[in-house]
């Protein structure tokens, strides 16, 4: 159980990659081919208030320090001395809770001081603490160095943290104040593709051929929830099956089914950063043929698993 247990401390998508480096593979280190920058265009005629962010290897440069309540268009550009696909996400702690009391609660270990940690004393499993559950998560956007994505997002009145959706990213968190309420008459984009999350299953509906989109994404389920879209370029099949078989070769660092490598045969099609139950953002994808997956990696409360191990994955066709 220790290699299992190493993997569901994971308390991130970045910790599950890690874990499942030390396994043997990884689901979600950098993947092979440049994703299509994934730009603003389709939100132009919106006229929703702009957030243009730079996000830098230790920080980001354009954030305000205060905004209005608001659904925001926010486009980022990353830095070219990023590391890999980085981004910004915006998490409110729960009622009552600090943005520096969160984001101590999921520090993750040091090597300095592994014990110190709220996460290491969570107990066996690393079970994730509980303010993550509680806390208002309104999704994000991510970009490989050098290149642009957009994402629309609900900002609601309170105290948040703008960061790398991740307590290891090396972006520094930069405390975001949100004042007023939030606009009873924001418009709503133009999606043709919806991306919904239940506990623990996505489904993916709606115009899915091959060319421009809007994708929505809505989270239904209890548990906060994130998405990797992923196109399939390898040799072989992907379906449900082998896709789960890959995710418990993953787990279990066993060899990874035949025709089914992560790092050489998933190219990035869309990311949209973690959403708490009853958020809902837009992205911009651009899809092109073939088979794709749809995976949510957040950890499960209670044991830390990915939710990616519970079932949370599925695999749908886009069409020319
Ligand atoms: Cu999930």
């Amino acid at each position: 159980m220790d290699r299992l247990i190493d993997l569901t401390s994971a308390i991130t998508r970045r910790g599950f990659a890690i874990g499942a480096a030390l396994a043997g593979t990884s689901m979600l280190l950098p993947r092979t081919g440049a994703t299509a920058a994934r730009q603003a265009e389709d939100f132009g005629s919106l006229d929703l208030p702009t957030l243009d962010i730079i996000v830098l290897h230790d920080g980001y440069d354009g954030l305000p320090d205060s905004i209005a309540a608001g659904r925001y268009l926010i486009n980022i550009t990353c830095d070219a001395g990023v590391e890999g696909d980085e981004g910004i996400a915006f998490t409110r702690p729960p009622a009552g809770m600090t943005a520096e009391a969160f984001l101590t609660a999921l520090a993750p270990p040091t090597m300095a001081s592994p014990a110190a940690s709220p996460v290491a004393d969570a107990g066996p499993g690393g079970a994730s603490p509980a303010a993550m559950y509680q806390a208002t998560w309104a999704g994000g956007t991510s970009a490989l160095p050098g290149e642009s994505s957009s994402v629309v997002l609900d900002l609601t009145e309170g105290e948040w943290i703008a960061w790398g959706d991740d307590p290891e990213s090396t972006q520094v968190p930069t405390i975001l104040s949100v004042t007023g309420t939030f606009p009873a008459d924001a418009p709503e984009p133009a999606a043709d593709i919806t991306a919904t999350f239940i506990d623990f299953e996505i489904t993916i509906d709606g115009n899915l051929v091959a060319g421009d989109h809007l994708l929505k994404v809505e989270n239904t389920g209890a548990q906060p929830h994130l998405l990797y879209l992923d196109r399939y370029i390898g040799s072989g099949t992907l379906d449900d099956e082998s896709l789960a078989t890959a995710l418990e070769a993953a787990m279990s660092g066993a060899d990874m089914p035949e025709g089914l490598n992560p790092e050489t045969d998933l190219e990035s099609a869309g990311v949209a950063l973690t959403q708490s139950i009853g958020t809902m953002s837009w992205i911009p994808v651009s899809l092109q043929a073939g088979t794709h997956s749809a995976i949510c990696f957040f950890p499960a409360a209670g044991t830390g698993l990915p939710h990616a191990f519970m079932g949370m994955h599925t695999v749908f066709e886009v069409t020319e």
